[in-house]
Order: structure tokens, then sequence, then C-alpha cells
């Protein structure tokens, strides 16, 4: 299988560590979005959508969606479990993935995405057509940053972890969106969140992390 990726954006990243927390690995592909090879006939050719991660299987099936792959890659490599293991903690693990992507990682993707120069005509990602960005929208984007941290701290305060004492894939999407929010947002965590750094400070200590 091959991953079409960009090591500085936040949901390739989201695959490479949940591969690398399952040990697999496959060819990668670099895709500069900076740059728009995403709006490339080459990569639209894989994906119409110009959206990375892109996974392409060996029979040439397509998945373009960075849960759907991390669903298929749970399948295929069930150990370690990443999300949940019975009735209820999957559901938990789902719900607790979704708010860090709702919460987090959209909220940094507004502030960036309206306030970045290079995307003043690409204010939608992928293949949406040139739309201006909004710069009025960069403030709402910190202003919900700011909200999500508040609240991830709260959470952390009663467990280990994201989704409870399991690492899981809520982890991975929260730092994916919080190293997001505090780089490309510029969105810093506040000192007062001493449950967000103890946890951060756990989790970016993963090799993962690093993937
Ligand atoms: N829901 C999609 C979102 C994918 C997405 O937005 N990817 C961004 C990188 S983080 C992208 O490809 N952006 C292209 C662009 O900005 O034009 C997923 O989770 O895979």
């Amino acid at each position: 299988m091959k991953l079409y990726d960009s090591k500085l954006a936040p949901n390739p990243r989201r695959v490479r560590m949940f591969m690398a927390e399952k040990g697999v690995t496959c060819e990668t592909v670099p895709v500069d979005i900076i740059k728009g090879e995403n709006l490339d006939a080459a990569f639209l050719a894989v994906n119409p959508r110009g959206l990375v991660p892109t996974l392409v299987l060996d029979d040439g099936t397509v998945l373009d969606e960075s849960v759907a792959i991390c669903r298929y890659l749970e399948e295929i490599h069930p150990e370690p479990p990443l999300l949940g293991t019975d009735a209820v903690s999957k559901a938990q693990v789902e719900a607790r993935q979704r708010h860090m992507e709702f919460d987090g990682l959209l909220a940094a993707a507004e502030a960036f995405r309206n306030s970045f120069p290079g995307f003043k005509h690409r204010g939608l990602t992928g293949n949406a057509g040139p739309i201006d960005a909004i710069p009025a929208l960069v403030e709402r984007g910190k202003a919900s940053v700011s909200r999500f941290y508040a609240k991830l701290d709260a959470d952390l305060a009663n467990s280990r972890f994201v989704a409870g004492d399991t690492f899981s894939i809520a982890d991975i999407t929260a730092l994916c969106s919080v190293d997001f929010a505090t780089g490309a947002a510029r969105v810093a965590v506040p000192d007062e969140c001493a449950n967000i750094k103890r946890w951060h400070g756990e989790v970016a200590a993963r090799p993962s992390a690093a993937a």
C-alpha cells in the first residue's frame, strides 16, 4: 500500500502516528500542499478531492479519510487496539475522537486557513476551487481553540488519556490538534492548563509522535 502524505499537515500526521503505534510501515509519497501539489492533475487522478492523507491499497482501492484509513489499519493490524475494545469503549473512543476533531482540529484550521498568506485564494481545503479566505474568521477560530483548551484541560483532570485510562486514537487526534493549534494557528496552551501539559508531555514522548 501507498500513503500520500504531507509532513506539515495535521491529518496525515494522525495516520502516520496511528501506523507507528501499530508498527506498520508502507511506501509514502510526499505531497506539498503549500505549493499546491495536491491540486495537480497527477494527484487529483488519485484523489479527486485533493486531500491528504490518501491511502491506496495494493488492489487499487483508495481510502481518503484519516479515520477510515485508521479503521482499515485496525482491522488488519488489531494490536494494539486504538479504537476501543468493547461496545462501550468503542463508542466512547469514537465520541472523544470526534470531539477532538471538531472542537480542536477544525478550530485551529479555521484560524490558520484564514490567516496564512499562501491560502489567500484557497480559503477551503482541497479541490474546492478558488475561494477567498475570510480574515474575520481568524479571531473566531482562535477563540474556539481557547474554548477547546479549557474543556480538554477540565476533562484531563479526571483521566490519564483523552478517552479514559487507555491511549487511543482520541489522543492521537488531540495531540495533532494541540500541536497544530500552537504552531500553525499560534494559540499557546495557557500556563494554567496543567492537565493538558501533563498529558501532552506523556503523549508527545511516545516514539509515534515523531512519525
Ligand atoms: N476529513 C479529512 C480532512 C483532510 C484534510 O483536510 N487534509 C488537509 C491536510 S491536513 C489537506 O489535504 N489540505 C489540502 C489543502 O489545504 O488544499 C481527513 O481527515 O482525512
